[in-house]
């Protein structure tokens, strides 16, 4: 019989917020709507008037690409309408969207990156969606400051990746879970139970045309990398959107990297959108994640937009990093 998202957030909602009564889960209908959304424009991407620049740029000082545009309307509309939500921050929003909900309503705020990787978009390669959920602290009037927790802190973090299939994968802190899009019926439908990473893989993934620009504590990591120290000897893997690069992690193990570059002197990035949510799925899958010295999910975030150094991926080669 099969398991669909809804049923397996209901479950898990039960068995981890017994006092939540469908409110959290609701809060997840309202990413998996938005994701269907998003996964049908971008299947129609050449077909529609969709592919290119909208003509802006990002608070990141990118050009915004259609897509992405209207990715982050569909999150914004479908969890804007979820009274249980106090504050929505995105990629695509200089400021955090702020809701005026009473704390005991608008309990939740929601991190999301709505299309990762939209460099991919004209190409057709892979690209995705990214999300964590804090809950809002009691003591925290200041809005502005309820979204800035550290990664330990997020109570569910998951990614689509819109690829040959649409898969979900999302953690609440017991494990990690993949469902697949099943167009026939409309439903992620449960396909990869519990996932766990591999605790050593076969391949690193970075930008190497970069690495030139990389500290020496990087290059002299890949050079041993590619020496056998480790076992074997990797190959390399690289996408360009991390949601693609990751997924492939998750499954095959190995290591992403984004080091400090000399364009990108604190990594390219994100810490709470990108590095944060897939930071605590690898963990949950028995993988590691740091920015070459921390734990990523102990940063303390100062800005909601701040960048970060991320090695992320299986125990054997993150813990190898600087040794
Ligand atoms: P984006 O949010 O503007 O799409 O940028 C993030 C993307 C990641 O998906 C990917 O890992 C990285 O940028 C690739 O960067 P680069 O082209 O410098 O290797
Ligand atoms: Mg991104």
């Amino acid at each position: 019989m099969i398991v669909t998202a809804q049923q397996h957030f209901t479950r898990q909602q039960q068995t981890q917020f017994p006092e939540a009564q469908g409110v959290f889960s609701w809060l997840l209908s309202a990413i998996t709507l938005a994701t269907k959304m998003i996964q049908a424009k971008v299947r129609q991407a050449g077909l529609l008037d969709v592919l290119g620049s909208a003509g802006d740029t990002n608070v990141q000082g990118e050009a915004q690409q259609k897509l992405d545009v209207y990715a982050n309307q569909a999150l914004l509309h479908c969890l804007g309408l979820r009274d249980s939500v106090a504050m929505l921050v995105s990629e695509e929003n200089e400021e955090p969207v702020v809701f005026d909900r009473a704390p005991e309503t608008g309990k939740y705020v929601v991190v999301f990156d709505p299309l990762d990787g939209s460099s991919n978009i004209d190409v057709n390669v892979s690209v995705g969606t990214i999300f964590s959920i804090y809950r809002r602290p009691d003591s925290q009037h200041d809005l502005q400051r309820v979204c800035l927790q550290a990664g330990s802190k997020q109570v569910a973090a998951g990614y689509v990746v819109y690829g040959s299939s649409t898969i979900m994968v999302y953690t609440t802190g017991s494990g990690v879970y993949g469902f697949t899009l099943d167009p026939a019926i409309g439903a992620y439908v449960l396909s990869h139970d519990n996932l766990r990473m591999p605790k050593q893989g076969m391949y690193y993934s970075v930008n190497e045309g970069q690495a030139h620009t990389f500290p020496d504590e990087y290059r002299r990591y890949l050079d041993r990398l590619r020496s056998g120290v480790l076992g074997h000897s990797y190959s390399t893997r690289y996408v360009g959107s991390l949601v693609a690069d990751f997924h492939r992690t998750m499954l095959k193990g190995g290591v992403f990297l984004y080091p400090p570059t000399r364009q990108y002197q604190k990594g390219k990035l994100r810490l709470m959108y990108e590095a944060n949510p897939l930071a605590f799925i690898a963990e949950q899958a028995g993988g590691m994640a740091t920015d070459g010295y921390r734990r990523i999910l102990d940063i303390e975030p100062e800005n909601i937009h701040q960048r970060t150094p991320l090695i992320l991926g299986s125990q054997m080669e993150v813990e190898a990093f600087g040794k």
